[in-house]
């Protein structure tokens, strides 16, 4: 019996990915878990532990309790917060990891799925379509951490037959739970002043482009490289995930075919070095190949659905 947990089940990835977990596979067979002791209300119809992903003898203990078979392992620092406290940054991206890689390890569970970012690209990485096999050197703490995160994957699936499955999420767009301190999440907040009728000031410059994706298509990867067959999984470190590109310009003009009075204003601060080191577009070619992957929104699909939620019940599910 698959019992499934989600650690970070509070954040933005996480929130849907427990909802849409527990509609596949019965409320009592996911676990979520997060730091944080109250539980949102999206969470209230199955289990909940709270838990620091670095306190290890707590996190074997409730995948003891519940017999934990797989583990999603979302709790993480992002670019813009990890730029500010790298040294904790660097250990709760890595202890979480180390942590739950032993539990596979030890034999206590069977799989994880670990998130790692278009953040281990760096600014000697060719720009646009970057290929999943190319120059890294990321330059931000967080960037570094996933890409030592992700050597650590390939190796415990090399050395100790482990089944860890990752992918490098592009920025992700949503609104049932907000993005926290990343350096795209500029491509949600636009959504918020344009349905509140404010004037939007972009953090990033007009041209910058990043890839992005829309949640849905996120959980939907997420969960079909899950499920794909073990001989189906040929890469151990990551897989590239494309999404679509577009730039704070061009999302603008797509919000302002329905908000004609929506107006920005660009004013770039840290994070437009940030976004400058990162790739505009990916190639996802191995994901296609390999588990079949392919995304369902581009930006107009995303913008119309955005913009009829963001704000709809006026609470920011946080
Ligand atoms: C961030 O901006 O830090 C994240 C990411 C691309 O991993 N959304």
């Amino acid at each position: 019996m698959k019992k499934i947990m989600v650690i970070g089940a509070s954040g933005q990835i996480g929130t849907e990915l427990v909802v849409t977990l527990r509609q596949q596979f019965g409320a009592q067979n996911v676990i979520a878990s997060d730091v944080k002791d109250t539980v949102k209300d999206a969470l209230k119809d199955g289990p909940y532990e709270q838990l620091d992903v670095m306190d290890n003898d707590s996190l074997r203990a409730i995948v003891k309790k519940h017999g934990v078979t797989e583990m999603y392992l979302l709790a993480a620092l992002l670019s813009a917060t990890a730029e500010k406290h790298p040294d904790f940054a660097w250990k709760l991206n890595m202890e979480g990891l180390f942590n739950v890689l032993n539990l596979a390890k030890d034999k206590l569970i069977d799989k994880i799925f670990w998130p790692s970012s278009i953040a281990v690209f760096g600014s000697n990485t060719p720009k646009d379509n970057t290929p999943q096999y190319t120059i890294m050197e990321p330059s931000t703490v967080y960037g570094i951490s996933k890409l030592a995160g992700e050597r650590w994957c390939e190796y415990y699936a090399k050395q100790y037959n482990i089944d860890v499955r990752s992918i490098r999420y592009p920025g992700l767009i949503s609104y049932t739970s907000l993005p926290g301190g990343g350096t795209t999440d500029y491509a949600v907040d636009i959504f918020y002043s344009a349905n509140r009728g404010d004037n939007y000031t972009c953090f990033l410059s007009e041209k910058t482009a990043l890839p992005m994706m829309y949640m849905e298509d996120a959980i939907r990867a997420t969960i079909s490289l899950m499920e794909s067959p073990i001989d189906n999984i040929k890469i151990r470190s990551s897989y590239n995930l494309g999404g679509i590109s577009f730039t704070p310009e061009e999302i603008y003009a797509e919000i302002k075919k329905s908000r004609p009075d929506f107006k920005i204003e660009y004013n770039p601060d840290f994070r437009q070095k940030i976004a400058d080191s990162w790739p505009s577009s990916i190639n996802d070619q191995h994901a296609q190949n390999d588990w079949g992957w392919s995304g369902k929104y581009d930006l107009e699909k995303l913008c119309k659905i955005m913009l009829a939620n963001v704000l709809d019940d006026g609470i920011e599910v946080k």
